[in-house]
């Protein structure tokens, strides 16, 4: 069976969502099927890598020696690195033509708005090649149970979809951690969002009316449609993120290996 190549998973999503343990895991299951999986850690400041990255960031640029030489605080170093980061961004190509793979997946920042929003990760993306190229929005499920927090990670999302023009996916992360009726719940936000209305008029604070607004705009704009549930403990959601690249890369063709 013919497989198509270099498929990359651009892994996103707010600080602690569950980017890295996904991209272990992701890169485990993958590798079940048969295929080559390449991994690359985009995040100067990881100290706890579960996975053993092809290219690792931290080869060229370290958090910690960037905050002894320039006397910085983890945020503004943070920030100088992610400017290196789009320096680097050939040798990092370079890097990564080194290997043959069916998907690369990319482990990005924990602060999502150094990657989404500085130039540093459109630069990145484009010297890799956008092609064959999705974005994966984690949902953190802490944020995502709530009417409110559901609406701000929807604009986040379109924001960064709009920032990247890329094929994206939005997953609610460690869906071992929500009962199954949450779940459904957030599923039905998703799909219908007059149920959604009808708990955030219920909410009380001076952030109900803001809430209101944003869906409204949400609404004009057009909600993303994609949204699965995944658990990195469980392995369960990976077969649907591999599916959706099939079909949008493969034209339905089964990537994986004899
Ligand atoms: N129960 C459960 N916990 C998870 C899952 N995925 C990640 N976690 C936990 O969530 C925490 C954060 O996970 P990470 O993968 O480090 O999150 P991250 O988005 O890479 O974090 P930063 O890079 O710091 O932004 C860790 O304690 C993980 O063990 C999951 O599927 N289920
Ligand atoms: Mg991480």
């Amino acid at each position: 069976m013919d497989k198509i190549e270099g498929v990359k998973i651009y892994i996103l999503g707010t600080a602690g969502s569950g980017k890295t343990v996904l991209t272990h895991s992701l890169q485990i299951w993958m590798q079940d099927m048969g295929l080559e999986v390449a991994t690359v850690n985009l995040d100067p400041g990881e100290t706890n890598l579960p996975y053993s990255p092809e290219v690792d960031i931290r080869d060229w640029i370290n958090l910690y020696d960037v905050m002894d030489h320039f006397g910085l605080g983890p945020n503004g170093a943070q920030i100088l690195c992610a400017d290196e980061l789009a320096l680097k961004a050939d040798e990092v190509k370079r890097s990564l033509d080194e290997f043959d793979y069916d998907f690369v997946l990319v482990d990005t920042p924990g602060q999502m708005e150094l990657f989404a929003y500085r130039e540093s990760g459109r630069i990145l993306i484009d010297a890799l090649g956008s092609e064959n190229s999705i974005l994966a929005f984690l949902l953190d499920p802490v944020m995502a149970k709530t009417p409110g927090g559901f609406v701000s990670l929807q604009m986040l999302s379109l924001s960064v979809q709009f920032r990247f023009s890329l094929p994206q996916v939005n997953i609610i992360s460690k869906s071992d951690t929500l009962k199954e009726e949450t779940i459904e719940k957030i599923m039905e936000w998703n799909t219908e969002p007059e149920s959604l209305y009808d708990e955030l008029i219920s909410e009380k604070g001076i952030l109900k009316e803001m809430n209101l607004e944003f869906l409204r705009a949400l609404e004009i704009i057009g909600m993303q449609g994609s949204m699965i549930t995944v658990s990195s403990e469980e392995y369960s959601g990976m077969e649907d993120i591999y599916n959706l690249a099939v079909q949008i890369f493969g034209g339905g063709e089964d990537l994986r290996g004899d």
